[in-house]
């Protein structure tokens, strides 16, 4: 067989398997364009979430009490689990960590660009969780049917524990306008510093999404980036009217035609700054990230010298 029938021939397999929703397995033969897609995103996805760890890291020590403090220190330890989940998948695709975490500290990986914004006070880690969880379950529950094997795997085990951070977020929201009239304007304030951030999570609109066409066909991406900001606008109302919250967006309306709210364009001039290094925070995110990476440097050796000399004894 010639190289071309050859190759025909394994892509009309591994499209087959696609339709038919078998998962693509790391040794099973994928076309580059599918592989370089997952390393893409997945790795955007796992930076995304070492990275997030650090707007909620900011409060842990000025946590109100010991029970927040300690409810705040397993989410943030989860998020660095869901990291190390996606960095392991995305090794599964030939690329070490290393190179992954070289890319972020040179800046040509991207991360969510929601965490370059930052934290001023407590309430914040309550619109986090509500928010940004919110946003980040919408999104990943769809990634569980992603049809790349170990994705959708660790996809599995991210949304369980999601779910449980976004209740954290909505518990301090309920807390804090419950409280007094100075809490309740925290609230709003916070509500509003970080609902635009949060409808930008989704990526630009689909007629502007570069990548979105070709992973979709590849079932990569399972719901398109306005699917699911819609979803997250839907979902999201209800829950800012039960809480006596103001959504500051004054386009918001339901709209009885379609079944869903309509809401105000998103400040896309500023996307695309976050997006390119230029947000309030992305230096002092990447910076801190490089700190930390060099400071551990020492203890990647010693485990890697320690595992070596043990491989060699047995
Ligand atoms: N921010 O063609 P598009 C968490 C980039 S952490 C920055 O639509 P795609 C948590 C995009 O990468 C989990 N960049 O791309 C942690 C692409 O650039 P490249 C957060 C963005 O991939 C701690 C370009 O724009 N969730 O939950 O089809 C505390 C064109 O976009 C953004 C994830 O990371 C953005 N917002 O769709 C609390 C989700 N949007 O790569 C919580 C995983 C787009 O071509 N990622 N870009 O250079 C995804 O699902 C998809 O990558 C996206 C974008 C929906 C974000």
């Amino acid at each position: 067989m010639t190289d071309k029938k050859e190759y025909q021939k394994k892509l009309a397999e591994f499209n087959a398997k696609i339709e038919a929703e078998v998962k693509i397995e790391p040794k099973d033969w994928m076309p580059d364009d599918y592989r370089d897609q997952l390393v893409r995103q997945i790795s955007q996805h796992a930076h995304s979430e070492i990275i997030g760890m650090q707007p909620e890291g900011n409060w842990l020590t000025r946590a109100p009490s010991i029970r927040s403090k300690m409810i705040l220190l397993a989410k943030i330890q989860d998020e660095a689990g869901h990291g190390l989940y996606l960095y392991s998948a995305a090794e599964t695709l030939g690329v070490r960590r290393e190179q992954f975490l070289q890319w972020l500290h040179e800046g040509k990986a991207k991360y969510s660009s929601v965490f370059n914004y930052p934290t001023l006070n407590w309430v914040d880690i309550g619109a986090i969780g509500w928010l940004v969880d919110g946003a980040a379950i919408l999104n990943q529950v769809s990634l569980q049917r992603t049809s790349y094997g170990p994705y959708s795997r660790a996809m599995v085990r991210i949304c369980k524990e999601e779910s449980f951070h976004q209740r954290q977020g909505f518990e301090i929201m309920y807390n804090m306008v419950n409280g007094t009239k100075a809490q309740q304007e925290m609230a709003q304030d916070s509500l509003n510093r970080w609902w635009w951030p949060s409808m930008m999570m989704f990526g630009p609109k689909d007629n502007e999404s570069p990548n979105t066409k070709r992973t979709m066909d590849w079932k990569i991406k399972r719901e398109s980036n306005d699917t699911l900001r819609q979803r997250f606008v839907d979902w999201t109302v209800e829950q800012a009217e039960f809480l006596g919250l103001k959504i500051p967006d004054p386009d918001l309306k339901w709209n009885d035609k379609n079944g869903h709210y309509d809401f105000g364009e998103i400040d896309w001039n500023e996307f695309y700054e976050v997006v390119k290094g230029n947000g309030p925070c992305n230096k002092e995110r990447l910076q801190n990230h490089r700190k930390a990476h060099e400071e551990g440097r020492w203890v990647r050796e010693a485990l890697f010298e320690y595992s070596k000399n043990e491989t060699e004894k047995n």
